[in-house]
């Protein structure tokens, strides 16, 4: 027999891994061996409140920042008054299947209000006079020398081919050639598609104006073509969000010029660099439902002296210490750059340092994509920069300080600059005038000097030690070890490409540990919960409002904190339901005339309540219900009794209050059901959606088991135990599949992302294995209709789901496609690890982290189950810190896919079930009371 090397390696590997696996994980670093280019390779750091992406270039440094009160908007109303004078209308539209009808209706009567829209018409007038322009740059013998060029058309908006952060007025021009043959004819002209309104001109002349219509599509006369050299000019109106001239979605047809009753193939194409100048940038102010989460600045450093090659260049971020390093070596000096963002400083601190002194001399200075900022000198090692957000009430101060060990400090042309130093460290600070979601007269001018006090003086190395504690608080409560694998001596990016084909088990735990440094890094108790990018963000329109949607995402983001032990770190979202319970009360009462609270598919920074976007998919009423499941999980999991009392309890209250009033007697089955709602995104209006009812039943009997626990609310629990029976149930349709209306209508070729009727089998537990296979295994056949491709936070949904379905091999496919290279529409991971739903979107990050939890540990059928859903692609592996419901911690070990011990902290007393396949067991623990087991649940 012939011994390969792959065959000693493998065997080498299954003894290590047999005999003893080291437990401490290696893996807690991402690192490269090149700078960030573009955003998504850029690290981040984030302090819950501040975050920073690092792009660590060796010449010029780009640390672009937020802050995570920085939001568009203001208080204000966003409920329709007299609203709950259509719902009956719009439920007798929807018994009677008049979907269109009600959804036009609830469109027009039923939808929230939108903030105040600016003088469009003014600010089009100005822009045709020409303010703000030299000259008419409409004429074919206008000068355009100066212009810069962009590449024309750009589908996905100018943002991406350059013009990112602009909104308002801008020309373009190019000429085109006319063939001798053409004279005479009349052309078309092809753009297709154009954001927002156009002024197109020909030779001078006007041959189109279209406001957000398509396509565009224009017929130029004859006489106004030359042949040979002609010019075309467009003066394009974007008012919000994506701008430009777009073209077509399937980038293979090009907009071009032909004459009429010919086609495009036969023309002339405009697809190339086109002139462009920006006229204007101040569009009037679009009406918005929401606001959106807004960057703060960017800080670069610009280093002198750095002319010769740079060898030895890696960039890293260690999970352990939340500090990224940027190292390299120049002219034979050893340069290191160290970054955090410090909560017990609330600061952002980067330290330089190199190998031989005097060596370090670079400007700094501070800039922002927010029209209206301004950089000011403090006084001489200090800067900052104002922004105001645009027709918004917020406003925020950066403020930039630096110390140095020997060389000199100046600020020079509104720049830190610093030559020859030994040592330097900069401490950026940010903060807004927000307040709460009704006040904003906060000063945080007052806040950066109070924090820059606090900063300056002290030894870097003591506010460095501060940090890393604060920081270990968190981080340190669990570890995972999959065992160590060859590709862990690969930079990340390149690991990443590798991983769908690799033995790379480490690379999963690596995942984890970066859910939850995301999570610690976004989510700090005190602060904001983490929104659709966490916190971080570096455009003005950023995808979907960079908001908080409920129908799916915001949820998702929280998923880990119980399992993973990062409790503490709910405290954001519990502080948010609370006040979006107020806001939600008006929003019950205004629209559905009914008692408690009601949250539809969305919030933002204000806590709006109402339906926003569209009636097909806005109108979602459980929002509220869905959040209170993780007021009564985290009682689950802490036995926190106050807390239940008095936190979870009320909310969750008037949540069910809510559905006592809201849920209504279908005519035909005689089931009470939710209607009007939706699916999430999918199928439009309707009456009765199972996804509704399994998380007001979940909501329901959370209810009637609080009532018991707590020995409150008698007459309220019994009239949820009488209602809760009469809700819809799950039902199994004619495809074996679980229906996700009320009616059996799915489509199993529906490929949909959202897979929301199974909520019941995760996050919830309304479908599981004990209380109905055959119900689990409908939601199964479900899940195998809509297939595994999805966007990055369905791939990390259907994790769970096949975790919870048993199948750990499947929730492996799932993760190898999280974990995956993202890249145009196509979902994964970035360069960074960000989740790519595409675009970049946290909530996979933290879904796929529980999912894989989920693989090792459950706890939601009322006994703890070991490695329920262990796929072969983890024969070995350690966990530590994994938590349980009931209130016990968990230190577990396995084996060539076998559980080799078990070891359960409790941390509140009680009986913990524990499950491995057949084996089963009860123990009677104590509170602090440590329980070791072996592999067949034997006492140790
Ligand atoms: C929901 C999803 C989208 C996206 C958005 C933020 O609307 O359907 O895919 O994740 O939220």
């Amino acid at each position: 027999m012939k011994f390969s090397f792959k065959y000693i390696f493998t065997l080498l590997f299954l003894l290590v891994g047999l005999n003893n696996i080291a437990f401490a994980q290696t893996d807690h670093h991402l690192w490269y061996n090149k700078p960030a280019e573009k955003w998504t390779d850029a690290l981040p750091i984030g302090n819950g409140r501040i975050g920073a992406m690092i792009f660590a270039g060796v010449t010029q440094d780009h640390i672009q920042f937020n802050e995570e009160t920085l939001w568009s908007g203001k208080p204000r109303n966003y409920n329709k008054k007299g609203a709950s004078k259509y719902l009956a209308e719009i439920r007798r539209l929807l018994f009677e299947g008049k979907q269109k009808e009600a959804e036009a209706l609830a469109g027009a009567e039923f939808m929230g209000l939108r903030s105040e829209a600016g003088d469009k018409a003014k600010w089009v007038s100005e822009m045709k006079a020409g303010k703000g322009i030299t000259g008419n740059p409409a004429l074919g013998n206008y000068d355009d020398k100066l212009w810069k060029t962009l590449q024309v058309p750009s589908y996905e908006g100018w943002e991406t081919v350059g013009l990112n952060n602009v909104d308002g007025a801008v020309w373009f021009r190019t000429t085109f050639d006319v063939p001798a043959n053409w004279a005479g004819k009349d052309l078309v002209l092809d753009l297709n598609r154009i954001r927002d309104q156009d002024f197109t001109y020909i030779n001078g002349q006007l041959v189109g104006n279209t406001d957000n219509l398509e396509p565009r599509n224009y017929t130029i006369p004859a006489k106004l073509i030359k042949t040979g050299k002609n010019t075309i000019a467009i003066q394009v109106l974007n008012y919000y969000d994506k701008g430009g001239i777009a073209g077509y979605k399937d980038t293979k047809r090009y907009i071009g010029i032909y004459p009429v009753g010919s086609t495009i193939e036969n023309g002339v194409s405009l697809i190339k660099k086109w002139k462009y100048k920006i006229q204007n940038e101040e569009p009037p102010a679009t009406p918005q439902y929401q606001a959106s989460y807004q960057p703060f600045g960017d800080l670069n450093l610009y280093f002198k002296n750095v002319k010769s090659a740079v060898s030895n260049y890696k960039r890293t971020l260690d999970l352990t210490t939340a500090i990224s390093t940027t190292t390299y070596t120049l002219n034979k000096v050893d340069y290191k750059r160290e970054y955090f963002a410090s909560q017990p400083n609330q600061a952002v601190v980067i330290h330089l340092s190199a190998s031989k002194p005097k060596s370090i001399s670079f400007d700094a200075g501070l800039s922002s994509p927010h029209l209206n900022s301004i950089v000011k000198v403090v006084n001489n090692n200090t800067i900052s920069i104002s922004v105001q957000v645009k027709d918004g009430a917020l406003r925020g101060e950066s403020r930039l300080a630096a110390e140095v060990k020997n060389g000199t400090l100046k600020v020079v042309n509104q720049k830190i600059s610093i030559i020859n130093a030994d040592e330097v460290t900069l401490y950026l600070t940010a903060g807004t005038n927000f307040v709460n979601a009704d006040d904003v007269s906060g000063n945080p001018e007052l806040f950066n000097s109070v924090r820059e006090i606090g900063l300056l003086g002290s030894p870097f190395e003591s506010i460095k030690q501060a940090h890393i504690q604060e920081y270990q608080t968190y981080y340190k409560t669990f570890d995972v070890n999959f065992g160590t694998s060859e590709n862990a001596k690969l930079p990340t990016d390149e690991r990443l490409v590798k991983f769908a084909k690799a033995n790379d088990p480490a690379f999963m735990a690596l995942y984890m540990q970066y859910g939850r440094y995301l999570l610690i890094s976004s989510s700090r108790p005190g602060g904001q919960p983490a929104n659709l990018q966490g916190i971080w963000n570096d455009l003005l329109s950023p995808p979907w409002g960079s908001k908080y949607t409920t129908n799916i995402n915001l949820e998702m983001n929280y998923w880990p904190t119980e399992m993973l032990n990062l409790t503490a770190l709910n405290e954001p979202l519990f502080s948010k339901i609370k006040a979006l319970s107020v806001k939600g009360t008006e929003t019950a009462m205004e629209y559905y005339h009914a008692k408690g609270w009601v949250l539809h598919h969305n919030t933002d920074l204000w806590n709006g309540t109402a339906p926003i976007n569209a009636s097909n998919h806005g109108i979602w009423v459980t929002g509220a219900a869905w959040l209170s499941q993780h007021l009564w999980e985290h009682y689950l999991f802490t036995g926190d009794k106050k807390f239940l009392k008095e936190e979870a309890y009320p909310v969750m209250k008037r949540s069910a209050q809510f559905f006592e009033d809201f849920l209504i007697k279908d005519p035909k089955t005689g089931w009470l059901i939710s209607t009007p709602s939706n699916s999430p995104e999918n199928g439009g209006l309707v009456a009765g959606p199972t996804m509704d009812h399994q998380i007001i039943r979940t909501l329901f009997n959370n209810c009637i088991s609080a009532s018991e626990n707590l020995g409150v609310d008698d007459a309220f629990s019994k009239s949820l135990q009488t209602k809760v029976k009469q809700i819809a149930p799950n039902q199994i349709g004619k495809y074996g599949q679980l229906q996700e209306w009320l009616t059996d209508k799915d489509d199993t070729t529906n490929k949909h992302r959202h897979v929301s009727h199974l909520w019941g089998v995760y996050p919830g537990d309304d479908v599981t294995w004990d209380k109905d296979a055959k119900m689990m295994e409908a939601a199964k056949q479900s899940l195998l209709y809509r297939g595994d491709d999805a966007t990055g936070w369905s791939l990390a949904w259907k994790i769970n789901y096949w975790a919870r379905f048993k199948d750990g091999n499947h929730a492996m496919t799932l993760v190898k496609m999280l974990l995956k290279p993202a890249g145009e529409g196509v979902s994964g991971s970035y360069v960074n690890l960000f989740d790519a739903h595409p675009p970049f979107q946290i909530d996979g990050n933290f879904g796929g982290a529980a999912g894989i939890a989920e693989m090792i540990v459950q706890s939601h059928q009322g006994y703890i189950e070991l490695l329920p859903a262990l796929p072969d692609a983890i024969p070995f592996g350690e966990i530590k810190g994994l938590c349980a419901r009931g209130g016990f911690e968990l230190k577990i070990k396995w084996n060539n896919g076998k559980l080799e011990n078990v070891e359960v902290k409790s941390k509140v007393g009680g009986t913990c079930k524990l499950r491995y396949k057949n084996q089963a067991i009860s123990i009677v623990t104590k509170v602090g009371g440590v329980y070791k087991l072996n592999g067949d649940l034997k006492t140790l």
